[in-house]
């Protein structure tokens, strides 16, 4: 049995989950790719063996021959695309973020919760990263303590001239607001943000840093600076009362050679997470497959809360105090 899939939007991030669809996730047929730009969408079609091309994102949601949809376009379509898929009763994986508003967020999730059953994920991938999967099962199986203190770093090495200081923080650091909830399995109570003066940022701001509080007690860093130019370099290091876990990145391995230890930096996120985004989509076929919503991937419930921190982020920033972050009650459907 295989589920066949329609892509709407095959920029960046597209053409990399049809490449993954294609090559790397058996039980997935790429039905469809849609995007406004036919020529891009022919170009990815070429290279992953598509014979179906479309520019009418909401026609292809509703074609019989597409059970399952993915959305890798402009962040302001995601939640009317995922609006059109809840209501052809299809399974959508949606990248991050849901929404920039939360409020928006809400209205999947409202929507999701009026159907009685979870068609959502959202592409928050760095749940199937090794080492933060570590991180978690360390602190499940007690060999690190309580978590007390979790500290991030993601850094970028340029970010687009489009990318304004506020997207470091509503569209970067979701990836921790959701990652750091997935290991440490609490909420978020507070966040208080700081942004360094530094002559490079430009238009694309100055490094963020972030000190967010759980209702659990703990505290957590994020460093976000989107101009680091060394590398794409994301670690983090988990602080428990027994102990601390440390990312061992960017390289697996490090090449000793002439006095010198050299590791590589990657240019992007893509060579990074490439594995995370393959057990990701894979994860999300099989869900599709059995009808069974994932027990790891992100649902909409988890993209809504990592608006919610980030708005409450660019308040912080704004009004240069802390602010209280306040979710909505959490759905039934949504408990695990
Ligand atoms: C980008 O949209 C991503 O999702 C990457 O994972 C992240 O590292 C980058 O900062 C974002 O801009």
């Amino acid at each position: 049995m295989s589920v066949r899939v329609a892509l709407i939007g095959c920029g960046v991030m597209g053409a990399d989950h049809a490449r993954i669809l294609a090559e790397d996730v058996s039980g997935a047929v790429l039905q469809v790719i849609c995007d406004a730009d036919q020529e891009r969408a022919r170009q990815v079609a070429e290279h992953c063996d598509t014979k179906d091309l479309s520019d009418d994102a909401e026609g292809v949601i509703f074609r019989k021959d597409v059970d399952a949809v993915m959305i890798a376009s402009p962040d302001d379509t995601h939640v009317p695309l995922i609006l059109a898929a809840l209501s052809a009763g299809k399974p959508v994986l949606c990248e991050k973020p849901l929404s920039q508003d939360s409020m928006e967020c809400l209205r999947v999730v409202e929507a999701e919760t009026g159907l009685g059953r979870r068609l959502v994920t959202v592409g928050y991938m760095r749940r199937f990263d090794l080492p933060y999967a570590r991180m978690k099962l360390a602190l499940e199986d007690g060999s690190l303590g309580r978590a007390v203190m979790m500290h991030n770093f993601h850094r970028n090495v340029h970010a687009p001239p489009s990318f304004t200081g506020q997207m470091a923080i509503t569209n970067s650091a979701p990836h921790e607001f959701d990652v750091v909830r997935f290991v440490l399995g609490t909420e978020f109570s507070a966040v208080s943000v700081f942004q360094a003066k530094c002559g490079v940022s430009g238009p694309t701001g100055a490094p963020v840093v972030m000190i967010l509080e759980t209702y659990e007690g703990q505290l957590v860093t994020v460093e976000v600076n989107v101009n680091a130019v060394y590398g794409y370099d994301v670690r983090a290091e988990l602080v428990g009362e027994k102990g601390s876990m440390s990312m061992n990145v960017p390289s697996p391995v490090a090449l000793n050679r002439d006095l010198t230890s050299l590791e590589r930096f990657p240019a992007d996120w893509r060579p990074r997470f490439h594995e995370a985004y393959r057990l990701q989509n894979k994860d999300w076929i099989n869900s599709v497959l059995t009808g069974s919503p994932s027990k790891i991937g992100a649902s909409a419930w988890d993209g809504y809360c990592a608006s919610a921190v980030a708005e409450a982020s660019v308040q912080s920033l704004s009004e240069n105090r802390k602010i209280k972050i306040r979710l909505a009650e959490m759905p039934k459907l949504y408990r695990i």
